[in-house]
């Protein structure tokens, strides 16, 4: 490799509470949304459910031994809402305390603490009130960012509102293959902007409290017609990247929903601006509140076309007796994804490292007042083998990981301002609703014993930490 990375170049590991803690019901927590969804027939692969997880909850300081070992220099996770304010009732002091406990045994580690107020886990007491189609939920999350920089603030610097709104949004109001489930593209279009007010909402309080460094996560794409001189393909692209991309990017950096997709879902109220519509009149300048960082989620493009696939228009999404579920992209429903000659990751996610380098020198270009970077979350799932000797020599895992390294190295020397990255994940877990049928780790997980065990791209991860330049 020939990289090369400014000397405050950041490098780690992210995960995400419900995904490994376990403990779904211990020491005060109650049910969030996926604790919930996890028990619906059919809705997550081989009825696997997040109540042990990969046990972190119990085995927390271990795990931060192991990040050390590995030489991180931040670790990028999240709190759990339902955990610190199960039930959206009281705060837990328990669960708050969990987390207080990571965050001084990461410093212990010189390790530097990456926090995520929101990464899918709704309380399922704020579900029944409506969830995140409920403008009040938006005022539930300020508070409870409140309760955990009172919390924390004093020793976390990094905070981070949400991780990847579209997934929390469309898939889990319109698609329904996450939680909550539902099929109600209504519904989701309201969970959009509610997320983001909530955004706005939470960086405001946090910024009165002394936070210093705010962003949000956002899982962002190119979005390539697969033929561009065809004229549904092309407006396919379109419309998936105004539903991907922009309509999350534009109303935080730029304050305004994209004009194209305002038209496009006009019928939901995006496109009105009134007293008790969706769109009050000061939330867009209220969601575009200045940030320090933009942090970028990126595992792989998106050909696009607006023809059937050889002649079928499956479903997108299907649960685990094969029914068709909704599609996340409301009002676009002729979006197909033809697959190009490129080497598949167990997702089916192409592998194509330029496509990063892309992406990242893009949105510096698209919106002049973007934000530094980060790339908070890039990494590949395989189905892993233990030779003989007991280790993981994952080769192809390695690959894509120093891969999509040399392209955001290419694309900062491009002209990206790319400060950070941070491999998905540190360790195996539960990937959603695949349950634990992908691997997405650098560390194994032997889901009988729970033993830790770390794989070849770990050391090979490790390795380019050391030869980087260490953070000033
Ligand atoms: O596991 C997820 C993570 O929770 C969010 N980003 C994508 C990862 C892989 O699917």
């Amino acid at each position: 490799m020939t990289t090369s990375f400014p000397p405050t170049f950041i490098w780690g590991s992210a995960t995400a509470a419900a995904q490994i803690e376990g403990a779904a019901f211990e020491d005060g927590k109650e049910a969030s949304i996926w604790d919930t969804f996890a028990r619906a027939p059919h809705a997550v692969l081989n009825g696997d459910t997040l109540d042990t997880a990969v046990d972190h909850y119990h085995r927390m300081p271990a795990d931060v031994a192991l990040m050390k070992e590995l030489g991180l220099q931040a670790y990028r996770f999240s709190t759990s809402w339902a955990r610190i304010r199960p039930a959206d009732r009281d705060v837990n002091p328990v669960g708050l305390d969990f987390y207080s406990r990571l965050v001084d045994e990461l410093l212990g580690a010189d390790i530097l603490p990456w926090l995520t107020l929101y990464h899918w886990d709704l309380p399922q007491a704020v579900e029944d009130k409506g969830g995140w189609t409920n403008r009040d939920t938006a005022y539930r999350f300020r508070d409870y960012a409140e309760i955990v920089h009172q919390a924390l603030g004093d020793r976390v610097r990094h905070w981070t509102t949400f991780n990847e709104p579209f997934c929390s949004s469309l898939l889990g109001y319109a698609a329904g293959v996450h939680a909550p489930g539902r099929q109600e593209p209504a519904a989701a279009i309201a969970a959009v902007h509610h997320q983001h007010l909530a955004h706005g909402l939470a960086v405001q309080r946090l910024r009165e409290l002394g936070a210093e460094n705010l962003g949000i996560t956002l899982n962002l794409t190119n979005s390539i017609p697969l033929d561009a001189s065809d004229l549904s393909d092309r407006e396919a692209a379109r419309r998936f990247d105004g539903l991907q991309n922009r309509m999350f990017l534009d109303p935080i950096v730029r304050g305004e929903y994209p004009a194209d997709v305002r038209k496009d879902l006009a019928e939901f109220g995006l496109d009105e601006v009134s007293e008790t519509g969706l769109v009050r009149p000061d939330d867009l300048q209220i969601i575009s509140q200045p940030i320090e960082f933009l942090g970028v989620n990126h595992y792989h493009d998106d050909v696009v076309s607006g023809h059937p696939l050889d002649g079928t228009n499956d479903p997108l999404f299907v649960d685990t007796a094969g029914q068709p579920l909704g599609s996340p992209f409301v009002g676009s429903e002729y979006i197909t994804f033809p697959l190009r000659d490129l080497p598949r990751t167990a997702m089916g996610w192409e592998v194509n490292p330029k496509g990063l380098r892309t992406l990242l020198v893009r949105l510096g270009e698209e919106y002049p007042n973007l934000p530094p970077l980060y790339v908070t979350e890039n990494g590949a799932a395989y189905d892993d083998v233990v030779s003989l000797d007991g280790a993981i020599h994952d080769e192809q895992r390695t690959k894509y990981v120093l891969d999509h390294i040399q392209a955001v190295s290419d694309a900062i020397a491009d002209g990206a301002d790319v400060r950070g990255y941070f491999v998905w994940s540190l360790m195996d877990n539960f990937e959603w609703a695949l349950g634990y049928g992908r691997r997405f780790g650098i560390v194994r997980v032997d889901y009988q014993t729970l033993e830790r065990t770390p794989k070849d791209s770990s050391i090979a991860y490790r390795a380019v930490i050391r030869g980087a330049r260490p953070r000033s």
